[in-house]
């Protein structure tokens, strides 16, 4: 029988192609070299470096599943090696990698029209441009249908007004993907393209953030703003609409909450093989042991269901409930082995030098946001029973 290898016992690796494999070492490589040593202090400071951005676009890092447009075309497992491989230093660079390449490129590719892709795909794919996705409002978060935010049909466009709230990027976006319900359209959900500049548009930033500190995170405020019939995307009505752009950027996090994991196990690992406690290594107890063997089987089983779902949805056969399974399970196991983490480095572990409780209060977030834990257990419920118990 062969040895277990602890860093990949199901050989995972293998389940990869060559292109995938190069994708995952280029996007580690970047990980590793622009961002790790720049994450300390961003989180320190609250800041999200804007140049981030076009640094990621330069690695071919946004809109990576695209093809075409300044995009690389690669498989969705890549994207999901991507987000892995980001996630392991911050989930903050990762959302600024999963809203602009899920939740901005591709509203625009999927509903745009053709002018549309062409305007703003390429900006976005450098990093030139930046873009934010509203649709989270102070009264209308896990619901989205009961949103205020509206569009009035007038001579040439439309006239937008309500507010969006906890907008990843709105305080640095060039444009914002807006949803809002518009009266020219039976008062069904729309998306709009807004831009910076355009007269009733705020964006301010939302401080004191604990968590997610190197992502910025803001408001998007709209008052009488005028929007252009040009920039409504058209080919989409509904919570269809923003929902088509969740189940990519949830598929994503499915992967990138697991890098976030592997990197509190590894360090979990070795600072319990170097910690003597009782005379003895830490990682030589039999509760240390057990902790470690446990996140071990987690992140594992749930990458193995991550390389299985990539490949479904390559082939157009993933379905959104299916996604909601990987997101929850991704999100809070890689929670549970983050606070395990944290206790394993005992005082040690609440310095941000460690940078595990730095990870165990992100993952917070991203427990939170695109679908909280309940509401995808919820969305499982309904596939299961076939009845809702939303409301
Ligand atoms: P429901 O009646 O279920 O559906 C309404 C319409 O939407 C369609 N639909 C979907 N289409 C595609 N994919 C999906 N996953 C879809 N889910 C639903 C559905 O077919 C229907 O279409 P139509 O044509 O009949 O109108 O809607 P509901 O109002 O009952 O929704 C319930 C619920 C809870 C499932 C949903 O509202 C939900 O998922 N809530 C969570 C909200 C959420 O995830 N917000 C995320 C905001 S963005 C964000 O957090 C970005 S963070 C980014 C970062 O920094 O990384
Ligand atoms: P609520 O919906 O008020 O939920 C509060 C609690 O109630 C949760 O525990 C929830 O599970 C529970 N709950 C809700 N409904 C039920 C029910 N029927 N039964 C039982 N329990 C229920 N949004 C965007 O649009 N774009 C972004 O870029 C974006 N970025 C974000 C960045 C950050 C840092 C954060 C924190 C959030 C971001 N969000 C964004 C918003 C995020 O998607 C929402 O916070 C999330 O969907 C939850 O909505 P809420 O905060 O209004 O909580």
């Amino acid at each position: 029988w062969p040895a277990m290898d602890w860093l990949d016992p199901l050989l995972i690796d293998g389940l990869l192609s060559e292109e995938e494999r190069m994708v995952r070492q280029s996007a580690r490589q970047f990980a590793q070299s622009a961002l790790m040593p720049r994450i300390l202090k961003a989180n320190r400071d609250e800041t999200f470096d804007q140049a981030i951005m076009r640094e990621m676009g330069a690695a071919g890092l946004l809109g990576s599943t695209i093809t075409g447009y300044g995009c690389a075309g690669v498989s969705a497992v890549s994207y999901g090696l991507i987000a892995r491989e980001i996630e392991h230093v911050d989930s903050g660079y990762r959302s600024a990698m999963s809203v602009q390449s899920s939740l901005v490129m591709y509203p625009i590719w999927a509903y745009g029209t053709e002018d549309q892709r062409e305007k703003w795909l390429p900006g976005l794919a450098s990093g030139e441009l930046i873009g934010c996705f509203g649709l989270t409002e102070p009264d209308a978060g896990s619901d989205p249908s009961s949103m205020k935010s509206t569009a009035k049909a007038v001579a040439g466009g439309y006239r937008l007004n309500g507010a969006k709230m906890w907008i990843t990027n709105s305080p640095i976006a060039d444009i914002c993907i807006i949803w809002a319900k518009s009266d020219a359209h039976e008062g069904r959900i729309k998306g709009f393209v807004l831009e910076r500049g355009m007269k009733g548009l705020k964006t301010p930033k939302i401080e004191g953030k604990m968590s997610l500190r190197a992502s910025v995170t803001g408001e998007v405020v709209m008052e009488d703003v005028f929007v252009p019939e040009a920039n409504l995307l058209p080919h989409v009505s509904g919570l269809a609409g923003p929902f088509g752009c969740l189940n990519n950027a949830r598929y994503g996090i499915a992967w990138g909450a697991l890098g976030a994991a592997e990197f509190c196990f590894h360090a979990a690992r070795s600072y319990a093989l170097d910690r003597q406690i009782f005379k003895k290594p830490l990682a030589a107890t039999q509760l240390v042991q057990k902790k470690l063997a446990d996140m071990l089987t987690e992140i594992t089983l749930g990458l193995v269901c991550c390389v299985q779902a990539g490949r479904l949805k390559d082939q157009g056969q993933l379905s959104p409930e299916a996604i909601s399974l990987l997101k929850r399970n991704s999100c809070g196991k890689a929670l549970d082995i983050a606070r395990m983490a944290r206790d394993i480095h005992g005082g040690n572990g609440i310095s941000d030098e460690y940078h595990v409780i730095r990870h165990m209060v992100n993952l917070e977030t991203v427990n939170t946001y695109e679908g909280t834990h309940d509401i995808h257990a919820l969305i499982l419920g309904r596939a299961i029973t076939g009845l809702q118990a939303f409301s």
